[in-house]
């Protein structure tokens, strides 16, 4: 956790002599300086210093944005404009964000707040800010054309609502939606309940992050905006395991988690060792008579889901999509199946050549963590994540919350890992081994089938097509 206090000065001075022009009905000096967030990490939670008090959330690999009080308006600015992301540690994307990150800083406020908020496009084309799920006035909901004239390049627009309802938000841009979107553009927006809410319960711990995806071709720092299905990494506020952090959290902590999902796809969360309630959804918080336990919950396009659970049983709990491309990072699509066929050496060669080569490895995929395979400069190993035990194979959507007895309330720091007590951890079986009983008939099957091959026959999809050990130089004896 790093102090969040690191923002460029700089910029606020050109920012609000930018604005000066477009802003007139607001006075001009009063443009609320933007702050400016350089680093990925996971900032502490931004504890109120004004209006009415609430426990704030932590934003994963994020941060929330502060405000000034103005005349009881809660003020904010936000600036869009081209960033660069640190995705995962040693691979950077250049995306379009809000503030320097991609995904925009969090916005917290309280129930009822009268909220402005000034937005600055930094962009090098139009833009507008959609206020996802608000009850708000028509003409600030943000889609271009049909509520507001787009924002122009280099101007300031204001927009300024009751934020009527409590629960979690998103926004995003409704202008060229597409780009902006494929490019990053996206942030979380909480309200507060004003007071003691029925559905609402108070947790101890309140993380927040975004589901997203691009297209970025190994070697390349820009997502390629026309992917509709075959994304390559998958996100979470634009980080990929091993760059995302862990969740941390004391032992018998009550833990709320609200991921909102702005890809092309529905992903299934999953967590480990625990069970959760649905409590809230774009919508609000959920009845208590629709919520049962789950261990996974879809999250389709365009929805948010919050969920809770006790966090009463310590270790380290992975928590991923369900989606198994999900929790894997760069890798080329139009690539085989070489299961059977011993291509490492033939992968460096070919790599030499064509960088973003890769296949799939021959006994299946797990060669590809200890292959050392060259990776072009500038991408995320598809899988990789050195755990206590060795690589954990994962990459893409995929985190761990860590429980623990003696972490602080408060205290977010990682702990390392779980020190697991004697006993506690599956061991290798060293006794005797019986032959194992197989079932004599082949194939139960509920209807007899009409017509059988001629004979039996073996599959093979695709055949190894170098022959034996002599037939390709450099192939024998290789080992990993
Ligand atoms: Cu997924």
């Amino acid at each position: 956790m790093n102090n969040r206090r690191n923002f460029l000065a700089g910029a606020g001075a050109i920012t609000t002599a930018v604005a000066a022009a477009a802003v007139s009905r607001v006075a001009m000096a009063a443009l609320p300086e933007p702050v400016i967030q350089t680093k990925p990490d996971t900032m502490a939670p931004l504890v109120p210093n004004t209006g009415r008090p609430y426990n704030p959330v932590v934003t994963l690999n994020g941060w929330t944005l502060p405000w000034r009080m103005n005349n009881g308006v809660k003020e904010f600015h936000l600036v869009a404009e081209p960033v660069v992301r640190e995705m995962s540690p040693g691979f950077k994307a250049h995306l379009w964000g809000y503030n320097g990150q991609s995904p925009g800083p969090t916005i917290e406020v309280v129930e009822g707040d009268r909220v402005r908020i000034f937005v600055t496009n930094k962009l090098p084309e139009h833009t507008s800010v959609h206020w996802h799920g608000q009850r708000l006035p028509n003409g600030m909901d943000g889609v271009t054309g049909l509520n507001q004239p787009a924002i122009p390049v280099g101007k300031t627009f204001v927009y300024e609502f009751v934020a009527r309802r409590p629960g979690t938000f998103m926004y995003h841009p409704h202008a060229d939606e597409m780009t902006q979107m494929a490019m990053g553009m996206m942030g979380f927006w909480i309200t507060h309940p004003k007071a003691k809410h029925p559905l609402i319960d108070e947790v101890d711990r309140d993380f927040v992050f975004l589901l997203n995806a691009y297209d970025i071709d190994p070697g390349a720092y820009t997502p390629k905006i026309m992917t509709m299905l075959d994304f390559n990494l998958w996100s979470w506020n634009s980080r990929v395991f091993p760059g995302i952090d862990p969740l941390v959290v004391r032992k018998n902590d009550k833990v709320r988690i609200r991921m909102g999902n702005l890809t092309m796809t529905n992903h299934p969360i999953h967590l480990h060792g625990h069970e959760f309630l649905v409590t809230g959804t774009d919508g609000g918080p959920t009845p208590k008579s629709t919520r049962w336990y789950e261990v996974t919950t879809d999250v389709a396009v365009g929805q948010m889901r919050q969920i809770e659970f006790l966090a009463d049983e310590e270790g380290d709990w992975a928590f991923h999509c369900h989606k198994s491309h999900h929790t894997m990072n760069a890798m080329g699509h139009d690539v085989p199946t070489l299961i059977g066929v011993d291509h490492r050496q033939v992968v460096k060669d070919i790599t030499n050549v064509i960088p973003d080569y890769m296949v799939m490895g021959e006994r299946g995929m797990a060669d590809m963590t200890e292959m050392e395979m060259p990776l072009p400069d500038n991408t995320a190993p598809m899988m990789s994540g050195d755990g206590p035990f060795g690589s954990v194979e994962m990459g893409g959507m995929f985190s761990v919350v860590k429980v623990r007895k003696n972490q602080k309330a408060g205290d977010y720091k990682d702990p390392g890992w779980y020190k697991h007590p004697p006993g506690e951890v599956a061991y290798e079986w060293t006794g005797a081994l019986p032959n194992p009983a197989r079932f004599a008939a082949e194939g139960g099957q509920t209807m007899k089938a009409q017509n059988m091959p001629m004979k039996d026959v073996e599959v093979q999809v695709r055949k190894p097509v170098m022959g034996g050990k002599g037939g390709m130089s450099g192939m024998s004896g290789m080992k990993h």
